[in-house]
This record gives C-alpha cells, sequence and structure tokens, in this order.
C-alpha cells in the first residue's frame, strides 16, 4: 500500500504527542468558551466547573453537553464565542424539523475545516493531477463548500458542479475526465444506473469517490464500487462541528480517522451519558479544540457508532469511528422492537438487490406497521422467470431473522421510486408518536 499524507507529521503524530497537544488546546478552549459564550458559562457554572478544572483531556467528562436543542433555544448567535465582524462564513443544517442550525467560521476556521477535507482527498489518493467532481449541495449545505477547499488546497482541477441535473453531471464527467466525485453514496448509485443506461462506462475515468453526509453499508460501497469501477471511501461530519472531513477513510478502508488535532471525541451512553470504554456502541460526542467562532465543547451527535485505536496499516495514529450504525433519534421502536434503516438496507442488498427502497412505517388501530418497497434491478425485471411473490417472501425471511418481527414486503418495477440527489429521504413514519 503506498500512503500519501496532507499533513504528514500530524496526520501521523505519536498517541502521546497528539494527547499531549489536545490537552493543551483543550484548557485553551475552555477558557475561550467559558468567557465568550454566555449559555455555556451558565451550564458550567450551575454544574460547579471553572475553566481551572480543565487540566488536559482527562477532565474533559467534568464539563458539561450541549445538544442541538441548546443551539436551537440560543439560534441564532447565543454559542458564537468571537465578535460578529471576526466571522467569514455562515453555513447551516437542512432542518427538517425545527429549527435550523447555523454554524459560524473565521477565516482561521475555515482553513481548518478545508484542511480536513484535504486530508480526506490525498487519503483517497488524490493530488493536482486530478479533476475533483464535487456534486455535494453548494450553498447552505457544507458538503459542497467544504470538499471544494479542500480540493483547491490539494491542488486538484476542482468541477464545483453542484447537485442534480445527471444529464450535465454525466456529460462534464466525459469531457473532463473527473477522476474524483464526490457526493452522497445515494447519489453515486443514481450516477452508476445512469452510465450503465447509457452504456459510456468505458468513457468515465474516475479512480476514487468520497461519500458521506448519509449512513451507507459496506454492501452499498461494493454495489458503487461495481458501477462506477472506482474505490469509494466514506467522509463524515456535521455542520455544527464544521463539516465534511471531522473524519474520513483511508485506503484501508477500515473506519474513518477523526482528526483528534482538531476534534477530541468521546462515546458516550446516550441514557446517561456516561463515556463508554473504547470499543463500545454510544453516542459520539465532540469537542471542538481549535475553532475560534463557534467552538462547541462536548456535542452531542445523537450518532451511534464505535471507537477503535487499533493500529491502521496506513500509518496514522488518529482514532478510527466505525460506519455510524443509526442515530439515536432514527431508531425506530416498531412493535416493541429497536429498528434501524441500515439493518434493512443490509437485507436487501445480500440479496442482490440496489439501495433503491422505502419504508413506511404506521400504526393502525393501535398496531405498528411496518412497510418496505425495494425496486427490482432491471435485470431481475428482465428475468422472464421472474416470481414475484417467491422474492417478496425470501425478503421477510431475511428482515424476519435479522430484526425479529414481520414487515410487509412488495417489490416494485425499476425507477418506481423517486432517486435522491442529495441525501435519501429512506423512511416515512407516519406515527404521530410525539403529539
Ligand atoms: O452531512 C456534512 C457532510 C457533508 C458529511 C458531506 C460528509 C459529506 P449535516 O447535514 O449537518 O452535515 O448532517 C450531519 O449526517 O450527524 C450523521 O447523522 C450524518 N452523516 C454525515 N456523514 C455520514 C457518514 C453533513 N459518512 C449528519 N455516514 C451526521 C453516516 C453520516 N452518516
Amino acid at each position: 500500500m503506498s500512503t500519501n499524507y496532507y499533513q504528514k507529521e500530524i496526520e501521523t503524530m505519536p498517541l502521546d504527542e497528539l494527547q499531549k497537544l489536545q490537552s493543551e488546546r483543550l484548557k485553551e478552549q475552555v477558557k475561550h468558551v467559558y468567557e465568550n459564550v454566555a449559555p455555556y458559562r451558565k451550564k458550567m457554572d450551575e454544574m460547579g466547573v471553572k475553566p481551572e478544572d480543565i487540566n488536559g483531556i482527562e477532565d474533559l467528562h467534568k464539563l458539561p453537553f450541549i445538544t442541538k436543542d441548546d443551539l436551537r433555544d440560543e439560534y441564532p448567535y447565543g454559542y458564537v464565542a468571537v465578535p460578529l465582524d471576526e466571522c467569514v462564513r455562515i453555513q447551516s443544517t437542512s432542518g427538517t424539523t425545527g429549527r435550523r442550525v447555523v454554524a459560524f467560521y473565521t477565516k482561521e476556521d475555515i482553513e481548518v475545516w478545508e484542511d480536513c477535507c484535504a486530508r480526506a482527498i490525498v487519503a483517497a489518493g488524490g493530488s493536482n493531477k486530478d479533476v475533483c467532481h464535487v456534486c455535494y449541495g453548494y450553498g447552505l449545505f457544507t458538503g459542497g463548500p467544504g470538499l471544494n477547499g479542500g480540493s483547491h488546497k490539494v491542488g486538484c482541477l476542482t468541477l464545483p458542479m453542484s447537485s442534480g441535473n445527471t444529464e450535465r453531471q454525466l456529460q462534464f464527467m466525459e469531457d473532463l475526465g473527473s477522476t474524483i466525485i464526490c457526493c452522497t453514496p445515494s447519489y453515486a448509485l443514481n450516477l452508476g444506473e445512469a452510465i450503465k443506461e447509457k452504456g459510456i462506462k468505458d468513457k468515465i475515468k474516475l479512480k476514487a469517490g468520497i461519500f458521506g453526509a448519509e449512513p451507507w453499508t459496506e454492501e452499498m460501497r461494493r454495489d458503487i464500487e461495481d458501477a462506477l469501477g472506482i474505490k469509494a471511501y466514506d467522509i463524515y461530519g456535521l455542520t455544527e462541528i464544521s463539516g465534511p472531513g471531522v473524519s474520513f477513510e483511508c485506503e484501508a478502508q477500515a473506519g474513518m480517522h477523526i482528526q483528534e488535532d482538531h476534534f477530541i471525541a468521546e462515546i458516550i451512553d446516550p441514557d446517561t451519558g456516561e463515556v463508554l470504554p473504547e470499543g463500545s456502541v454510544g453516542e459520539l460526542v465532540f469537542s471542538c479544540i481549535t475553532k475560534k467562532a463557534f467552538p462547541l465543547l462536548r456535542y452531542r451527535t445523537r450518532d451511534l457508532c464505535i471507537l477503535t485505536r487499533e493500529k491502521c496499516s496506513c500509518g496514522r495514529t488518529h482514532v478510527r469511528m466505525k460506519k455510524p450504525t443509526g442515530r439515536s433519534d432514527d431508531m425506530m421502536v416498531i412493535k416493541g422492537v429497536n429498528v434501524w434503516p441500515s439493518q434493512i438496507e443490509t437485507v436487501i442488498l445480500n440479496q442482490g438487490y440496489q439501495a433503491n427502497y422505502q419504508i413506511v412505517v404506521d400504526r393502525i388501530n393501535n398496531k405498528d406497521r411496518i412497510e418496505l418497497q425495494v425496486e427490482l434491478t432491471p435485470e431481475m425485471a428482465a428475468d422472464p422467470k421472474l416470481n414475484v411473490k417467491k422474492k417478496e417472501s425470501e425478503i421477510k425471511s431475511g428482515l424476519k431473522s435479522m430484526l425479529g418481527i414481520g414487515v410487509d414486503v412488495s417489490v416494485v418495477q425499476p425507477k418506481t421510486i423517486v432517486r435522491s440527489e442529495g441525501k435519501a429521504v429512506r423512511v416515512i413514519d407516519k406515527r404521530k408518536l410525539f403529539g
């Protein structure tokens, strides 16, 4: 394996040095936040914690958490820690429920964020020889601006395509010889489908893709790699912590390295808030130790995952997070059973379907009902021996053994389920559970 780094010294820094750096940065950051963010100062005062009590990462657990609700309550400026004339950018979450969260950046914060994205691009094999095709949305969403900035830093020829208009995406990809693509994994599959339909796979020069912003399974990775003829890398991030690049995969494709010189990660029990040991599944919590404008400490992401410090073959020393298995708030409780969409996806992809599916949950006469629609692949639909009932019952029994509950399954013709250009909406929950 030949490994490239964007910032080798920091990416491969021995753990003891890295933790020393984190401790120094954390101490400074807590002071900065305490002095400048009134709602956080209040939280610390209520818990009886002063900046002097934080002498290093071993004291992190003493600090209060921040949740999305805290940010919404203080919308828009409550958690901004520098005068507004030092801020140069705002980005925002998509905010499908409740108020949007807006994040603020100084010039230096943008540098940090773009460095993180540049590290991800280089880890995916990118260099100034590449044409980097960015079809994450541009605008308030962080995907487009983040990868765009990282791509500039690496020196790639950057194509700021934004999302949508698949025809035009393919035209540019072909004409300009795009070699790296950045988009959501669900859109990558749509592009793969369109390339196959047009029969232009041999004209596409892609070698790598950097996919994130939504959960995707290993099975989906395999499908994307086949459809586009590339190596598919995962990238993770959230607006509140800066955007994409908080963590990313290297060529080992075995979990995403969290950029620990900028973000300290913890895994907690989502119910009690207790910090869990390495290897436990729990909620991921981040503390930003270099950002100045919007420096969240102990921010609860609601993403569930596992951290590992096992040695990585790429030489990076930064802790890795496994693919998030779901969100503590995305988990559905159906017929009393915890169900994550990723479990359903694993079953259908293992049976040869693609990730074109929709889950509808309803409650009829006080009984939960879960229905899954799955698209046949064009090959399945064209098979003269296709037996729809058999296909449906195979999926049903796969789901029964994965989830332990019955699911109503219908297979539908290719192209029936609406395609996404950004984050896919997999679940429609019609139950009115929360008033
Ligand atoms: O989705 C930032 C991003 C853009 C990440 C482009 C990667 C690529 P938000 O819109 O604030 O930010 O959504 C953040 O998306 O808490 C996760 O639940 C989910 N998410 C992001 N990346 C991944 C991933 C961007 N690789 C929320 N795997 C996060 C699973 C992801 N879920």
